[in-house]
């Protein structure tokens, strides 16, 4: 069977590691969230092509999720001496991949190929593929402060502004990355993980543009990224409450309800499945949590064996 899944941010990343375990490398294509991107001490950094490919090549970090295992912060301790910014903490191991990407972005070649190169000498053999070789830029609106530059949102104000809205500045302009369409289109199955759908996973559908781009749109089945009206990690709750929706699975399988053939949700909620199904969306109830990477292939097994009843 082969796959493409629509991944951003940590749940995403565990989701696409546990499907990389199982599925064979070349069945499996990863589209990453590239919305979260930034410039910063005057290096480009990918936060989320950095967590899936760092996931899949086992070096992320395991408390964070993102960043580097066993990592030091040498380098940006010296920055802060320097009267430097310091609130978004890139370590040492951290920073080579951000300068080598820089080095190779400056001398004009694309994030897709770069992306590739890396996960060649990381040993990821999935394809990992950004959404788009062109710049997006999540912006977030918030009540307190205005639009708000996403990392600036997320990491500097620890996601504590009220949210109002999303834009995500160079949509129109941004092509998806070579090969998406290609992969989307060879698919049986699309996979939205359980990543953020307002700022992971809507940037990346808003690229795809999958009616007016790919002639016959796979099934696509996604994961709900909210257990019992909560997320394991993130803010994607706080966002649907802050909109005026009561975070919950079935406010997830709403956003996503025009496009979905499939939806996995947790026992916990499994008492929303008749919602859902009311939709016109089948359901599947199972675990969803990922605390470890025996869960992260468990999911993984499920999602495979409920599309396989889909397809
Ligand atoms: N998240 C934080 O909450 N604080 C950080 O200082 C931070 C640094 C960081 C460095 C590199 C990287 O690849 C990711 C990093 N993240 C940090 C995570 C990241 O900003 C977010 O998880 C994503 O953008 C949201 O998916």
């Amino acid at each position: 069977m082969k796959l493409v899944a629509l991944a951003g941010g940590v749940g995403g990343a565990k989701l696409a590691n546990g499907l990389a375990q199982i599925l064979p490398p070349k069945d499996l294509t990863i589209v990453v969230n590239t919305g979260d991107d930034f410039e910063h001490l005057g290096l480009y950094i990918c936060p989320d092509l950095d967590t899936v490919c760092y996931t899949l090549a086992a070096l992320a970090n395991p408390e964070t999720g993102w960043g580097r295992a066993e990592e030091t912060h040498h380098a940006l301790e010296n920055i802060e001496k320097l009267g430097g910014e310091n609130w978004f903490r890139l370590g040492d191991k951290d920073l080579a991949t951000h300068i080598e990407r820089s080095r190779r972005l400056r001398e004009g070649q694309s994030l897709s190929r770069i992306t590739r190169d890396l996960c060649r000498a990381w040993g990821v053999r999935p394809v990992i593929l950004p959404m788009s070789d062109d710049p997006v830029r999540t912006i977030v609106d918030t009540l307190e402060y205005g639009e708000l530059p996403f990392q600036e949102y997320f990491v500097q104000r620890k996601c504590e502004p009220k949210v109002t809205g999303f834009r995500f500045a160079g949509i129109e302009e941004a092509k998806p990355a070579p090969g998406v369409i290609e992969a989307i289109s060879a698919a049986d199955a699309i996979v939205i993980c359980p990543s953020n759908p307002w700022v992971s996973i809507n940037p990346i559908l808003a690229v795809l543009q999958l009616r007016s781009t790919v002639h016959r749109p796979p099934s696509i089945v996604a994961i709900s990224p909210i257990i019992g009206g909560q997320t394991v990690k993130g803010p994607a709750a706080k966002m649907f409450a802050e909109l005026g929706i009561p975070p919950s699975a079935l406010a997830v399988a709403e956003h996503y309800k025009n496009l979905l053939t499939g939806f996995i949700l947790d026992h916990v909620d499994a008492t929303l499945a008749p919602n859902v199904e009311h939709l016109n969306v089948q359901t599947c109830v199972t675990s969803t949590l990922m605390k470890t990477v025996s869960d992260q292939r468990q999911l993984a097994e499920d999602v495979l064996n409920f599309i396989q009843r889909l397809i």
